[in-house]
């Protein structure tokens, strides 16, 4: 087996022993990652709750998420798809550190970068965490592509807030991927952003970065004009 440096076994493995012969349960497609076999599409959580600034569970994410993997199938009814022809592993937790959260953030980017060193192919699903994790995720996925990324945000806040009143955080990483020349905000769209959850002097950076921002409101507005010229016209 080939040890990734930085990057553990999952934690938790959920299995579903009963089968019906014409349904496959996620658990028994997303299996862990044996170090050996190639795969498509690994599932990566980071088990980091500690750099955010409200009291958070986010560390049990992760196996949270597991957990579930018998619960749930591999099936969509919605787009018809299967998606048990992919080849998709558990490929475990990144290694944290219990207190030292810089060093957290060092370990995710170095142990992604050793993931993506490891397995050039791989798709990855990474499961946080706060969203502090964004900031070293992001670094780590565009040193592996060396070319331009962009994000899509589905968030409440901007998380631009400034690094030096007690960052890097949950507040920050989106401030973090820009200051640091990684992303540029003409290439961020953010989605969801709620009034009385962010701040002025935030807004007016995130425009002068030539980020796009909808609120929650445009997007509720615009999700009920879609449904009036559809279903009462
Ligand atoms: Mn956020």
């Amino acid at each position: 087996m080939n040890k990734i440096e930085l990057l553990n076994p999952p934690e938790l493995v959920r299995r579903f022993n009963w089968r019906d012969r014409y349904e496959t349960k996620v658990a028994q497609w997303l299996t862990p990652w044996d170090g050996e076999e190639s795969v498509e599409i690994g599932f990566i959580g980071i088990p980091l709750s500690k750099t955010s600034i409200s009291l958070s569970g986010a560390s049990m994410t992760p196996n949270a998420l597991r957990e579930l993997f018998s619960a749930v199938t591999t099936y969509s009814i919605d787009h018809d798809v299967d998606l048990q022809q992919l080849s998709a592993k558990d490929m475990g937790d990144i290694q944290m550190h219990v207190t030292d959260l810089l060093q957290c953030h060092a370990n995710i980017e170095q142990g992604l970068t050793n993931v993506y060193r490891a397995l050039p192919h791989l798709f990855p699903i990474i499961a946080g965490g706060d969203h502090s994790i964004t900031c070293p995720s992001v670094k780590a996925f565009k040193k592996r592509f060396q070319g331009k990324v962009g994000i899509v945000q589905i968030d409440s806040h901007m998380d631009v807030r400034n690094l030096e009143d007690g960052g890097p955080t949950n507040g920050t990483p989106i401030r973090g991927l820009i200051e640091s020349d990684t992303v540029e905000g003409k290439h961020i769209a953010q989605i969801g952003i709620h009034s009385f959850a962010n701040s002025k002097p935030y807004r007016d950076y995130a425009v002068s970065k030539g980020i796009t921002q909808f609120t929650a409101r445009q997007v509720v507005v615009k999700e009920l004009n879609l449904l009036w010229n559809k279903q009462w016209r």
